[in-house]
């Protein structure tokens, strides 16, 4: 008789059953819970009630209900947070690759439903396991490839976790008894015999009725998934930093070598180049920055900017792709300053607009708090030199705590005053 996948007797990996599952299943729980935390603070980061343009998600409704205005303190906050959501999320791959694998069989168990009881449970698990796929590869995808979808990114990362995350926690109920019984139960055993893979497990629709012959141990499998992760981790881990560590990072970009050397030498995300900036357009002449405010509207040269009072601070650069640098010293103008030019001595958001005519994040909105910090600066210089081309000479945004993507570069306009 031909096997079909349909059949239990065509799964013949001896591997297989509730143990080695259970302890990638306690490893996911663990992870998956830091990864929804960290992406929803990474989230609030972006301060996504600001509009008009921080708002990706402007149906967001109750699951906005935790947002709050980003901090400014620690100003490593989110490089911490990010680092960890992104490296993290690399790290769990071959875990969560082993634990599809490891119930594959599921998958076509027959008859599709016995009970309503049970088409429900099978119907979680079709939107965990493809949730679960759509937020890794979207992940993925986001931090390998920068943006395949711009704009949509956040929207459809934000909304697959939450659909993602209900799955979850629906299964880690229904599940985690079990999973625990069988880590006891290996615990027990240890010592006791050999690592008799699926020898002393009791029936489950996991165990193959008809097991080949083991050609890895439990243990040996397990060490191999974690082998993988560890490797992954080595190789992604150390663009969070700068100097040798970053060239560890070699599988991920934003790793390996910096992109020059001197002040301007630290990572770039996009160059001037690339997003279409022409050397003519930011020299002496022809720029100026357009503040505008209660008072009515200023028209700032660089040499004008150079008159204002000028302060410095030592702050990062934390892409929300995960890759950051060290503190950088910059040396600038108080976004403070610049608001009260315009009549604004109270705290007022603002509204940011890049030369850049094309392209993503050529804009972006700031909350008053993140204005009124002393450190935030419309930076001029960057470790004691003037900005070079690609870090958005003349003149870039630079605020403690914030996610990259709201430090515009090549900053033609400010508009202080109460957004949205
Ligand atoms: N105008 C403009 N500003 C921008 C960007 C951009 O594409 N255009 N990228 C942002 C992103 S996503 C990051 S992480 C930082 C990177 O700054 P750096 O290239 O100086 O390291 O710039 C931000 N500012
Ligand atoms: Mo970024």
């Amino acid at each position: 008789m031909a096997r079909t996948p349909f059949s239990p007797a065509f799964w013949r990996s001896p591997l297989r059953g509730p143990r080695f599952t259970s302890v990638l299943g306690v490893v996911l729980l663990g992870g998956i819970t830091v990864l929804f935390v960290t992406g929803l603070v990474s989230y609030a980061a972006y301060n996504p009630d600001l509009s008009p343009v921080n708002d990706k998600t402007p149906d967001k409704g109750i699951l906005g209900f935790y947002l709050f205005a980003w901090p400014t303190n620690p100003q490593w906050l989110y490089r911490l947070n990010q680092g960890v959501h992104v490296t993290l999320g690399i790290t769990l791959v071959p875990v969560l690759l082993a634990k599809l694998w490891s119930v594959i069989p599921k998958l076509f168990t027959l008859p599709p439903a016995r009970s309503l009881a049970h088409a429900l449970e099978r119907i979680s698990l079709l939107l965990l396991v493809g949730g679960a796929l759509f937020e890794f590869v979207t992940g993925v995808l986001n931090v390998q490839l920068d943006y395949i979808f711009p704009g949509s990114f956040y929207p459809l990362h934000f909304y697959g976790a939450w659909v993602f995350f209900a799955a979850f926690v629906a299964h880690v109920a229904l599940k985690m008894p079990v999973a625990l019984r069988n880590l006891r139960a290996m615990r027990a055993e240890k010592g006791r015999e050999e690592d008799g893979v699926g020898a002393t497990e009791e029936r489950d629709e996991l165990v193959s009725p008809r097991p080949a012959e083991p050609t890895v141990s439990r243990r040996g499998a397990l060490g191999l998934v974690g082998g993988g992760s560890l490797l992954l981790f080595a190789t992604s881990a150390g663009r969070s930093f700068d100097g040798p560590l970053r060239q560890t990072a070699v599988l991920t970009p934003h790793g390996g070598p910096e992109p020059g050397s001197g002040p301007g030498g630290f990572q770039i995300n996009k160059t001037a180049a690339y997003v279409g900036i022409r050397p003519a357009e930011t020299g002496d002449e022809a720029w100026r920055l357009t503040v505008a405010g209660r008072t009515g509207t200023v028209r700032l040269s660089r040499a004008d900017l150079l008159e204002l009072p000028l302060h410095s601070a030592a702050l990062p650069i934390a892409c929300v792709e995960g890759w950051s640098t060290s503190d950088q010293w910059w040396r600038g103008v108080r976004l403070r300053d610049l608001a009260a030019l315009v009549g604004y001595d109270e705290p007022a958001d603002v509204f940011v607009e890049s030369l850049q005519r094309r392209g993503a994040f050529r804009r972006a909105a700031l909350r008053d708090n993140q204005v009124a910090d002393p450190r935030s600066l419309l930076a001029l210089f960057v470790n004691g030199e003037e900005l070079t081309p690609d870090h958005g000479h003349p003149a870039r945004i630079i605020v403690p705590a914030a996610p990259g993507v709201l430090c515009t570069k090549w900053v033609a306009g400010l508009t202080f005053g109460d957004l949205p």
